[in-house]
């Protein structure tokens, strides 16, 4: 496995005097935002991780090699190259084999994480079951990965161009716990609450490491789905994303999308007709998940 790997001088350091670390994902740079904010939020995400107290691990692959860590030069490869590949789990050996540059998903980064011993990742929205997805099978390969894989996810929940409702059943049949932090809600990206529930509730960091470490020290494999909601003053108006989102996904089946491209393309246009508005939204909502991430990776270090 580690022939595979390449980490950062900091990142190497930091694992190795068993420092906290969180992990970042890619997708969310390369295919996720524009430039430039795409750039300006990585960096800021990685700041508020130090401030924390952990140190961040941005992943991806490039020619082949996967990152852990990035140097400043290689996150703005990623926020500005155009031919860089959206990976899963599935896309990950023909990437390597073929020395090509991928950014990771949620699914992929938490297995490239996993390998390097990282158990804390902080990111945006989760992938989920799709609207339709009982006809479609559009489930994103992130839910399978919390089986497999173990790592405790911090988002902001599932945004609606999701069913929500589906995402959770998912879960629960894959053993994956589902927390509300601070919340009982499951939240739903732009707004606080989806209408679901979350599995239960957790209100600091101290907390839930300790349910993370149980669930690990058991060999209960797989991951933890943090749902963390957006700042009140972040919020959007739920009338109004949502409808947006309703014509968003309407559109996305006219044009035809299909596969790994849903995603990006429902984001995008998201950020053109909200004029902005959903990308303010989206880049609050991670800079609040890196600082509760950042607290978790401290509180799980000081557990172990
Ligand atoms: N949600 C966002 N921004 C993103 C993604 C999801 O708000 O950038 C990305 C993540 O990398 C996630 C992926 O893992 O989309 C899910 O894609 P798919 O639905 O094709 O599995
Ligand atoms: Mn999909």
């Amino acid at each position: 496995m580690e022939k595979y790997i390449d980490y950062s001088p900091e990142v190497k350091q930091a694992l190795k005097e068993k420092k906290p670390v969180v992990a970042l994902e890619s997708t969310i740079i390369s295919h996720g935002m524009p430039y430039p904010k795409n750039l300006e939020t990585a960096r800021e995400v990685e700041a508020i991780i130090r401030k924390r107290g952990a140190v961040p691990a941005t992943i991806g692959i490039m020619k082949g090699r996967l990152k852990i860590g990035l140097t400043e030069e290689e996150l703005e490869y990623f926020a500005t190259e155009k031919g860089i590949i959206k990976t899963s789990r599935r896309d990950i050996p023909y990437i390597t084999a073929n020395k090509l540059d991928g950014a990771t998903t949620v699914a992929s980064t938490m297995i490239l994480a996993g390998m390097a011993g990282i158990k804390v990742f902080v990111t945006g929205g989760i992938g989920g079951v799709h609207r339709g997805g009982q006809d479609t099978l559009d489930i994103s390969a992130d839910l399978m990965e919390f089986s497999k894989t173990d790592m405790a996810v911090i988002c902001a929940g599932a945004k609606s161009i999701l069913d929500i409702g589906l995402t959770l059943e998912y879960l629960e049949t894959q053993g994956v716990p589902v927390v509300g932090f601070g919340t009982e809600e499951f939240p739903a990206f732009y707004t606080r609450d989806s209408g679901y529930k979350a599995n239960y509730r957790v209100d600091d960091a101290t907390s839930l490491a300790r349910i993370m470490k149980d669930k690990w020290d058991m060999n209960l494999k797989g991951g933890l789905v943090i749902g963390n909601p957006i700042p009140k003053d972040a919020e959007l108006d739920p009338d109004f994303i949502n409808s947006a989102i309703e014509n968003a996904v309407i559109l996305a089946e006219q044009k035809g999308i299909k596969g790994k491209e849903v995603t990006p393309f429902l984001l995008s246009h998201l950020k053109d007709v909200t004029k902005g508005k959903s990308l303010d939204a989206n880049i609050e909502l991670v800079y609040n998940n890196a600082r509760i991430g950042g607290d978790i990776a401290v509180a799980y270090a000081n557990l172990t």
